[in-house]
């Protein structure tokens, strides 16, 4: 089917294209006191101007305002997660309270025309889990299997879309092997111990959530970057962008097809329970990287957020969502659908506090998301991150990814001109013409 019509006035998406944004539970609560990352906030300078999570988005008493937003910037699905911490905050013993309140927030998700996307692991654990050892101990399958069978059992009537962990690989590479978010380790035998859990993790979590919902749909969210060469005729550079690649997408996307979890040097493991354990693939994607060969084993061979023109080539934040190349959000699309699952855009934003580049931005990552869909890539959704602004892990308040902005301190909310924007999409289930010419002009000419 041609989602383009004959004058050209508007690119169409898929009938029941989902359009929501993604939010996650520490990021946009508040007072997630039972966690390791609320732990790590009170250290002195861990966080971006000794910043703090704090009442954050206030969704545990109020997400509801949210809500209402949501439904009247038109969106028809949202991406939220659970806060294991709060579901089971001593081991083996869960809060009622705690399910109630999420039932609670699905349902008015739900009675406002949104359908739930629910994470179960996104990025923090209870401090319990952390006093044992955390993800390094391998007794933490068995912890999130029994944590995911309660929760899925209580909520699954009100939630058909799940996932099991949210990037897994960022989760090891901060704690693990940058050593710059808890536990703060350096240490390769506990980035692969971390890496092997998460794997068995999810393989079980899927079988636990079909086990009480059969027709549900289970994945996990991957963080992709589309790894270029910085120089296409080197051949170490050609190396290393492929071994980022290799590590980043291949060994977690097989892993949960055949059920193998691949270690260095060609050791292979074999789980039962992780073979074809992905009913769709989740991708947050913010920007590629061009990568250049360092002979660096704790870079991985390779030196990213490397741009030629050396304007954003500082590892900071800068460097890491700055680039604006949404032809890789394409070539992302077409190199996961090889696997023959549906895809979830389960991550998409910057942080742009004045929205002078997110419209333009929104757009151009939107077109190029269309065009794959057009090449016959099954793209089922999209999601922007994020809702309001939230509490950005080590950043802060600093990088506001909002279509709505968020004064912490008030809780007053502003929406920002691609939240306008982006609504009119998510009604019309299209990029109209005349949204372009409004919002960014420029495009016009490659859009139309
Ligand atoms: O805020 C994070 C989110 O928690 C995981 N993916 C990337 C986002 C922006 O950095």
């Amino acid at each position: 089917m041609n989602q383009t019509n004959n004058h050209q006035q508007k690119l169409r998406f898929p009938d029941g294209f989902l359009w929501g944004a993604a939010t996650s539970s520490h990021q946009v609560e508040g007072d997630n006191t039972n966690n390791q990352w609320w732990e790590f906030e009170q250290r002195p300078g861990k966080i971006w101007h000794g910043d703090r999570s704090g009442l954050a988005c206030n969704w545990w008493c109020n997400a509801e305002v949210d809500f209402d937003l949501m439904q009247h910037f038109g969106h028809n699905t949202h991406r939220m997660s659970l806060e294991w911490s709060r579901i089971e905050p001593t081991p083996g013993r869960f809060d009622h309270a705690a399910i109630d309140r999420y039932r609670a927030m699905l349902d008015g998700l739900r009675q406002r025309g949104l359908k739930p996307m629910v994470t179960f692991h996104h990025f923090t654990n209870p401090l319990w889990l952390e006093q044992l050892g955390g993800w390094e101990n391998p007794d933490v399958v068995t912890y999130f299997q029994r944590y995911v069978r309660y929760a899925a059992r209580e909520l699954s009537d009100l939630c058909d879309l799940w996932l099991t962990i949210n990037e897994p690989l960022v989760y090891v590479a901060q704690g693990w092997v940058r050593g710059i978010w808890p536990p703060e380790k350096i240490s390769a035998l506990g980035a692969l111990r971390v890496f092997r859990h998460m794997m068995q993790a999810h393989g079980i979590g899927y079988q636990m959530i079909h086990a009480v919902a059969p027709a549900a749909k289970v994945g996990f969210a991957m963080p992709v970057r589309v790894f270029q060469p910085a120089n296409p005729d080197s051949w170490l550079d050609r190396k290393a962008a492929n071994l980022k690649r290799y590590l980043a997408e291949h060994v977690w996307i097989m892993s949960a097809v055949d059920g193998k979890i691949r270690f260095p040097f060609g050791f292979d493991e074999y789980h039962r329970t992780l073979e074809d354990s992905t009913d769709f693939i989740g991708l947050n994607f913010y920007t590629r990287d061009l990568v250049r060969f360092r002979p660096d084993p704790r870079l991985l061979f390779g030196e990213e957020h490397y741009h030629p023109q050396g304007e954003y080539s500082d590892s900071g934040w800068r460097g890491v969502y700055s680039e604006y190349a949404p032809q890789a959000l394409n070539q992302i699309v077409h190199e996961v659908n090889v696997f023959h699952k549906p895809i979830y855009i389960t991550e998409n934003g910057l942080p742009d506090h004045d929205d002078d580049q997110r419209p333009r931005w929104l757009l151009g990552h939107l077109h190029q998301l269309h065009r794959a869909i057009q090449d016959g890539c099954d793209v089922r959704g999209y999601y922007h991150w994020t809702f309001t602004d939230n509490f950005e892990w080590s950043e802060g308040w600093g990088l506001r990814f909002g279509l709505i902005e968020l004064d912490p301190q008030t809780q007053q909310r502003r929406p920002r001109p691609s939240a306008y924007m982006y609504s009119q999409i998510a009604r019309n289930n299209a990029i109209e013409r005349s949204l372009v010419e409004q919002y960014a002009p420029e495009l016009l000419s490659l859009l139309f």
